[in-house]
């Protein structure tokens, strides 16, 4: 049987198993020294870590998409992400780039970005031609409203089937863009225009999107929606986005956007394990499986 396959500029991924995408970013609050200018020693040190752990893509963000965060202008983007995805891309790792402005998806790609991660689905003027002439994935996600405005009161009738059907149009836009369908990926958009409700509801639900056929990317790493399961603040979600994360490669996500890479990898290889265990892998003796110590 073919395995299904996500291509990334000069990256193939064989979705046999789940992939993890590694969270860089480089906004005023991480990497920045504050202002315009990213100090690309730390943020590439970190990088280069994500890798080691285990990272399949590492997702470079310049500007904050987090609830109430303001836009942030071109010329600052492009300072803070392209060095930073030329070093990287040189280097052979396969750099996603979170961005909704088509001039910073063109420059990424000219400096060897696989794919790009695009909040906006592709909605901007000259996004999607962005993409078409070049060889790129393209990570499209679902968001209700804009960063500054969508968690005021977000809506749906049902909220499934309204991500769906918006996830299915974009990726037959791009197709009919002339972008080919191994290179569409899909994303519900945890937190994006969604209340704690949908969240769960749209992740207990995460079939119904894996059977689009589109691989799915799920991004709950450090999410409030966890603090608001567990009470916990923000440096302290691990265990939560740990649980978050194989709840959602169990319903099907092919790829887990996520800020712990190491842990995650670690979790998804003892899930990987269970799910491919046999009934022959039993029948050898082994002493009692009991932790050490
Ligand atoms: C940029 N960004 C923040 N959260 C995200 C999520 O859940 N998915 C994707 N694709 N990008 C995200």
């Amino acid at each position: 049987m073919m395995l299904p396959l996500l291509r990334c500029g000069r990256h193939a991924f064989e979705l046999s198993r789940p992939l993890v995408m590694g969270i860089l970013n480089v906004t005023p609050d991480s990497f920045s020294d504050g202002g315009r200018h990213l100090d690309a020693g730390p943020a590439l040190a970190h990088a280069r870590r994500m890798r080691d752990d285990g990272a399949d893509l590492i997702d470079v963000g310049g500007e904050s998409s987090r609830p109430g965060a303001a836009p942030v202008a071109g010329s600052d983007e492009l300072a803070r992400v392209i060095p930073l995805v030329a070093a990287l891309a040189a280097e052979g790792v396969a750099v996603s780039v979170d961005t909704r402005k088509p001039e910073v998806m063109r420059a990424a790609i000219d400096a060897g970005a696989a794919m790009i991660n695009d909040i906006g689905a592709l909605t901007a003027p000259g996004a999607m031609q962005a993409l078409a002439g070049s060889g790129a994935g393209i990570c499209l996600m679902h968001m209700q409203g804009d960063p500054r405005t969508m968690q005021a009161a977000p809506v749906y009738g049902n909220v499934v089937a309204e991500v769906r059907d918006f996830l299915l149009a974009r990726a037959r836009a791009c197709e009919a863009a002339g972008i080919a369908r191994e290179r569409v990926a899909i994303d519900p958009g945890f937190g994006f225009g969604k209340t704690h409700g949908h969240n769960l509801v749209l992740l207990r639900s995460m079939r119904a999107l894996a059977a689009t056929g589109y691989p799915v990317v799920a991004g709950l790493s450090r999410k409030s929606t966890l603090g608001e399961i567990t009470g916990r603040d923000v440096r302290e979600r691990l265990p939560a986005s740990l649980a978050a994360a194989l709840a959602a490669v169990a319903r099907g996500a092919a790829i887990v956007r996520v800020h712990d890479v190491r842990e995650t990898v670690d979790a998804l290889k003892v899930w990987r394990a269970v799910e491919r265990a046999t009934d022959a892998s039993q029948c050898a003796a082994e002493p009692d499986d009991l932790p050490e110590g």
